[in-house]
């Protein structure tokens, strides 16, 4: 069990006996606990059985070392599991809603409007029940329920269920290696390969794909395997099971289909198993036309489907059929099925191609980690050069930067960068916000000063697309913009992009030689991968950034890096693939 399934128990746990109106005291210690348990390095369920070592944990007194121990001994936690017999295990979705926290569960509940259900009730139950109550004026004149906050619950609904039953390309990832390692454990099962959208790098995943090889998966043989994968310790329920495909859900509601192949069939599956449907549709035509049939067993003759041509690697498949084996990301049948058959395949950027990371946050502003261990993190990634970007003065909840300490900031950035010797270039910038009116949100003379400035929308989201795009315009016109950072606002599966004409506004990006960025945070992913194809064709500069909030999250900008090859990008149409001159060069220069 990881760290985080610890935090989301105890956090799950305070979150209900707020609801159960319980002492505040012990609700604070439990988030506490939670916050200490994501914070934390050490593995808690390898020391679990350590109390002396839970205790050395700030944040983890003796009652929370005991909730701890546990959690480790049984998976879960008895208070929680009681609550939510009490009131009902859709409660937890509620509270994904946006603006709905405890209070207004409790309020919700002590009205009537939600009810427990019986236990197998399905687990959007309450999203139901208040969907109803919604609909048939049954909120009106409740306490703090006006017509604004009705209306903001009925539009959290509707995107809720939009997005419901998809799920983030990290949340997947994570997954997919968890449910791997644990696979890898059988001794006939040797390789472990993600195949459909989580492969392909798609921002969110259905359901998640999993192939397995190796001698315990040859034909007919298959049995012990098949049973090792139903012992998952993560399984919440099966779904099916059979000789060659066992599927489940784990308990954070993803469905997982893992297939047990013999080595001589694992390319074909791979290749069918990965997709896209629209790719594996084209790529079957051509087959077909070459008097050749596909499927996830073999590449054979049409006439002798006996006489396998390819089957055990990707490569030989697509070779075949005259191709060349490409990246997954490039399987939607978007082109690359024609130019790989022309050998003319555009050589896509690769995580390895970045020299640089220009946008993250210390504990300046809303971070969790020093200018340092930022650099540190940055060593570790290979970088040659990152900037330090802040927030500003108007967003206040994240701490941003007035003009005095911005200067301040600043001085202390290029300390650090003076200390690194040149192992790394650490420049001093700004994530700077763009005003409701499109100005800055910091003075010309401080701005002057930074080598690295990002303009980003972070409030006022509901304005119409006239007034938005208007705004946007004007923030890149400020001659110190050099970046339009996350440019549509979009956090995947909880908001969407706010309104904005993306073509007008990256046309006018290009023209005036400002960057966009590609934000690789997993909940961003923004701009997203048609808009880039878009960016390129317009001739914008592009930008690849983690937005990190804390130095362990450097790693992540792989994700952005996928959405990039996803639009055909290479290392060249990328600022930050160049070294720290080069970059610099390029993000100062105008058309
Ligand atoms: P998802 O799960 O919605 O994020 O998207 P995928 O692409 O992972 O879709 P999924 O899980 O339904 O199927 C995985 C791959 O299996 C899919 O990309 C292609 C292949 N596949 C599944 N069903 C079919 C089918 O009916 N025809 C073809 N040609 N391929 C299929
Ligand atoms: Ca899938
Ligand atoms: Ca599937
Ligand atoms: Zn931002």
């Amino acid at each position: 069990m990881d760290n985080r399934t610890f935090a989301r128990l105890l956090e799950e746990t305070a979150d209900l006996m707020e609801i159960d109106g319980a002492d505040s005291f012990r609700i604070r210690s439990y988030r506490r606990a939670a916050e200490a348990a994501e914070q934390t390095t050490l593995d808690l369920s390898a020391i679990a059985g350590d109390a002396a070592r839970l205790l050395e944990i700030d944040g983890i007194g003796k009652s929370m070392a005991a909730r701890i121990q546990a959690i480790a001994a049984t998976g879960t936690l008895e208070q929680r599991d009681e609550l939510l017999r009490k009131y009902g295990a859709g409660v937890l979705e509620l509270l994904k809603l946006p603006g709905m926290g405890p209070k207004t569960v409790a309020l919700l509940w002590d009205a009537g409007v939600i009810a427990s259900g019986d236990s197998d009730s399905p687990s959007s139950n309450s999203i139901d029940q208040l969907a109803a109550a919604i609909e048939a004026g049954r909120l009106n004149g409740l306490p703090r329920m006006g017509a604004k906050q009705i209306e903001k619950l009925r539009k959290g609904i509707e995107d809720y269920r939009r997005s419901a039953g998809r799920f983030r390309i990290d949340v997947a990832d994570e997954q997919a290696r968890q449910i791997a390692a644990y696979l890898k454990k059988f001794p006939g099962i040797e390789r472990v390969t993600p195949a459909g959208s989580l492969r392909r790098g798609r921002e969110t995943v259905g359901d998640l794909d999993l192939l397995a090889t190796g001698p315990a998966c040859a034909a007919g043989q298959t049995g012990p395997a098949v049973e090792h994968v139903a012992a998952y310790p993560g399984l919440h329920d099966m779904i099916a099971r059979g000789e060659n495909k066992v599927s489940f859900h784990v308990e954070q509601g993803l469905q997982v289909d893992v297939r047990l192949l013999p080595g001589e069939s694992y390319g074909a599956a791979l290749q069918y198993f990965t997709g896209s449907k629209a790719h594996n549709v084209a790529l079957r035509q051509r087959a077909l036309k070459m008097g050749l049939t596909l499927s996830e067993w073999a590449l054979a003759k049409l006439d002798d489907e006996s006489v396998v041509v390819a089957a055990a690697t990707e490569e030989e498949i697509y070779a075949a059929l005259g191709m060349e084996w490409m990246p997954p990301e490039m399987r939607e049948n978007l082109g690359e099925i024609e130019r790989s058959a022309q050998h003319d395949l555009p050589r896509v950027i690769e995580a390895a191609d970045m020299r640089g990371d220009v946008h993250m946050h210390t504990t300046a502003s809303d971070g969790r980690s020093s200018i340092r261990e930022m650099a540190g993190a940055a060593l570790e990634c290979g970088y040659q050069y990152i900037a330090i970007t802040d927030h500003s003065k108007n967003l206040a909840m994240t701490n941003g930067l007035d003009e005095k300490r911005a200067l301040e900031h600043i001085r202390k950035i290029h300390e650090v960068d003076r200390a690194m010797e040149g192992r790394l270039r650490v420049f001093a910038g700004i994530e700077v916000d763009i005003l409701a009116d499109g100005a800055l949100d910091l003075a010309d003379e401080v701005l002057a000063q930074m080598e690295v400035v990002i303009a980003s929308v972070h409030t006022r989201f509901e304005q119409s697309r006239e007034e938005m795009t208007a705004r946007v315009l004007r923030a890149i016109e400020n001659p110190y913009t050099r970046i339009l950072g996350h440019p549509t606002g979009r956090l995947l599966l909880r908001r969407e992009p706010f309104a904005l004409d993306t073509g007008a506004v990256l046309k006018r990006a290009a023209e005036l030689g400002v960057a966009v960025e590609h934000n690789a945070a997993p909940e961003r992913l923004d701009l997203c991968d048609r808009d880039l194809r878009l960016a390129k064709e317009l001739g914008c500069k592009i930008v690849i950034n983690s937005d990190s909030h804390d130095a362990r999250n450097l790693g992540k900008m792989g994700y952005g890096v996928r959405q990039l090859k996803r639009a055909w990008l290479t290392a060249e149409d990328v600022l930050n693939t160049r070294d720290a001159k080069g970059f610099l060069a390029l993000l100062r220069a105008r058309p």
